[in-house]
């Protein structure tokens, strides 16, 4: 459907993914993704244009749905001719009849049936079923139960995130039913990934408590390492005499000082695997890990754990 060579999607990441990181994981024969969660409009643009020069492979564009510039943003990625797109954190209804008229694969990210059932029905053509190991905003499901559960409810495909990180994961989504998977916190560490060093040795240095989440109280529950900053923001949430405007104001603008600045009062959104995220890669031997490692794991299946010969 896509035209890429192995099922793997990397994470749009906000503020994280950009033509450096989508590039090069379009070269190495994933689907990269660019978010639109950036500085502008314009800058994503540039973006699209710059990713473009770097791969001949096909790309897409990840849309957070609560971006105050998303009206924009959904308009000019039409104007750019974006072929594949991903949406996050809401339902882009609005958006579909001017992105199906212009041929465009759309592909939304859901954290329940009820969501992904309602994409179907409006012409999407494939979802991404997220489990809430994933790092960044969540749902209130995990990947496990969310999976099948999607799976069964759907006739288009199904792309499995959260909690995917190495070939074991990625060979369980295909237990699951999944036809491809999604992967972000492993990119995180990719030598094309721009991040602050500081937000890569925070990954690399994780272990398997090492996230939290913060957030439930505003209703945009966000999955992040634990730092000074999440254990001050879980505190003010837990403090009935802080408003919730003061605690989104404590929020705004977090993530953007971990990634650029790797500043200790930075939001470092990650997913559960950050523990298993050991060493600095390419996105090719990401990508190449993550392809042979599910191939290994399945061919030895039936011998090791069913007793065939
Ligand atoms: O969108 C994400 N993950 C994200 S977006 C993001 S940007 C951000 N920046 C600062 C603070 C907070 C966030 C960071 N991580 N993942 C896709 C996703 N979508 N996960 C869950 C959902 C979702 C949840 C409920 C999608 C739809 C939904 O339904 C609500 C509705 O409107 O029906």
């Amino acid at each position: 459907m896509l035209g890429i060579a192995y099922p793997v999607f990397q994470g749009g990441m906000a503020w994280v993914a950009d033509a450096s990181l989508a590039a090069a994981v379009s070269n190495a024969g994933g689907l990269g993704l660019i978010s639109a969660i950036n500085a502008g409009t314009e800058a994503v643009r540039s973006e699209i244009r710059k990713c473009r020069e770097m791969t001949d492979k096909p790309f897409g564009v990840n849309i957070m749905l609560q971006a105050p510039n998303v009206a924009e943003i959904a308009e000019m990625v039409v104007e750019e001719g974006v072929k594949i797109l991903t949406t996050g954190a809401g339902s882009p209804a609005k958006y579909m009849p001017l992105w199906k008229e212009a041929g465009i694969k759309v592909i939304p990210v859901v954290a329940s049936v009820a969501l992904a059932l309602k994409m179907q029905q409006i012409g999407a053509d494939a979802v991404v079923a997220e489990g809430g190991e994933s790092g960044g905003h969540v749902g209130e499901l995990h990947t496990m139960p969310l999976v099948p559960q999607v799976v069964d409810a759907l006739d288009i495909p199904v792309v499995a995130a959260g909690g995917i990180c190495d070939g074991r994961g990625v060979a369980a989504a295909f237990m699951l039913g999944a036809d491809a998977v999604q992967v972000g916190t492993r990119f995180l560490v990719a030598e094309e990934c721009n991040v602050h060093q500081a937000y890569k040795d925070k990954i690399l240095r994780a272990t398997d408590i090492s996230t939290t989440v913060t957030g439930k109280s505003l209703g945009h529950p966000v999955r992040s390492l634990k730092t000074p900053f999440s254990k001050s923001l879980a505190k003010m949430e837990s403090d009935p005499t802080t408003s919730p405007e003061d605690i989104m104001a404590f929020g705004t603008g977090a993530l953007r000082k971990a990634v650029q600045e790797g500043d200790d009062n930075g939001s470092y959104m990650a997913g559960e695997c950050a523990g298993m995220v050991k060493k600095a890669e390419s996105a090719k031997e990401i990508v190449e890990d993550l392809i042979l490692g599910a191939e290994r794991v399945i061919e030895n299946m039936l011998k090791e754990r069913m007793n065939y010969e």
